[in-house]
């Protein structure tokens, strides 16, 4: 095979990967779902015309004088390749520890490692395909084969994982394990990045609710826990960090809330904002089906998982589930900024 027609393959594979690794993150469950198949799918697959590519330069790496200013480049790119297929299998599959940083994270840095390296090797390296890439049969098939054999990979290791009963096979289809379901204040605790804030003192502590809406609101934890405006929902908490945990979750809807304030006509987002500045949107007929948590499991939450008032996002990742939640502002266009608010915070006050 033409090693033009290989170093294409695993562009391609490599971007469908980076692409379906941040759609996994960033999509409902029911959309998800496929999306993270693919990005497994293709993560072992690419394996396969690696390994090719390992064959066919491995002199250039071997004899010392074949070596250029590039060549560490490329030995970090391969560095960067084998450590994030193996830190995704070993973290999807492997019974590690879930505490931080755990395999997800390092699969995360190798990732990204991997796309900027990529980024720098193909700056360097880039040459165009042509149809003669793909002239003849046999270069043909062997490129369908190998292609064929990649994608075996994925049900291979399934079958394996159930024939021996190895912990991937009881991940939920995110590669999360399952951490506990209806233990209330026993469920892990997760903050994002810097967020550790003081408790919060309810008796002055107050939600509103504001933004577009014809009559914003300011609501003391008694209005949030009156029995006509209250609802349970079940809902399963899955953080990308690798564990997921469902609970019977208590609180009012979105939806209530922002009926009693009068959405305006513009309105299209509901962004939840925390205390300490973390702040997440959902589309508004979404944020109208999620829950604004005081209890779970007829207790009321603890401290650090939110109290006294948390995001219950069904469908959604953890990192979207606002915790120590204070405004709720609906807003008639998305919001940006909320990149930035995860990663940073926290470190102000
Ligand atoms: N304000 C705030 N909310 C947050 C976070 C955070 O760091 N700050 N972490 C998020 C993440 S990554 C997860 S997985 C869940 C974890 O909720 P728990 O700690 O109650 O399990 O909270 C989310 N809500
Ligand atoms: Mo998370």
């Amino acid at each position: 095979m033409r090693p033009r027609l290989v170093d294409w393959t695993l562009f391609v594979l490599a971007g469908l990967v980076a692409a379906s690794g941040f759609g996994a993150w960033l999509l409902l469950d029911a959309q998800a779902a496929p999306v993270i198949a693919i990005h497994a799918a293709a993560g072992l697959a690419i394996l396969v015309p690696l390994a090719w590519k390992f064959r066919r330069v491995r002199p250039r790496i071997t004899r010392a004088s074949a070596w250029d200013w590039r060549t560490p480049l490329s030995l970090f790119t391969a560095i960067a390749a084998i450590g994030s297929v193996a830190t995704g299998v070993f973290w999807t599959h492997a019974q590690a520890p879930t505490g931080y940083p755990n395999g997800m994270h390092l699969h995360i840095v190798f990732g990204i490692a991997l796309i900027v390296s990529i980024v720098l090797h193909v700056t360097l390296r880039f040459k165009l395909p042509s149809r003669r890439d793909l002239q003849g049969r046999r270069d043909a098939l062997r490129w369908l084969g190998m292609l064929g054999f990649g994608a075996l990979l994925l049900p291979a290791q399934h079958v394996a994982n159930h024939a021996l009963n190895l912990p991937g096979a009881q991940r939920r289809f995110t590669g999360s394990r399952g951490a506990g379901d209806d233990t209330g204040p026993a469920m892990p605790i997760t903050n994002w990045m810097f967020d550790r804030p003081a408790p919060i003192d309810v008796t002055t502590w107050r939600l509103t609710v504001r933004g577009a809406v014809e009559r914003p609101l300011t609501l003391t934890i008694d209005d949030l826990q009156r029995d006509d405006w209250t609802t349970t929902l079940r809902a399963t908490l899955d953080c990308t960090g690798g564990w997921h945990s469902t609970q019977d979750w208590r609180g009012v809807r979105v939806g209530n809330l922002l009926d009693r304030a009068g959405v305006r006509p513009a309105a299209r987002f509901v962004s939840f904002v925390s205390v300490t500045g973390y702040r997440w949107s959902l589309p508004l007929d979404e944020a109208r089906e999620a829950l604004l948590a005081t209890h779970y499991e007829d207790v009321p939450l603890e401290h650090w998982h939110g109290a006294p008032l948390r995001l219950v996002a069904p469908g959604r990742r953890g990192f979207m589930w606002v915790k120590w939640v204070g405004e709720v502002v609906v807003l008639a266009e998305p919001d940006p900024g909320q990149w930035i608010a995860i990663f940073t915070s926290g470190l102000s006050g």
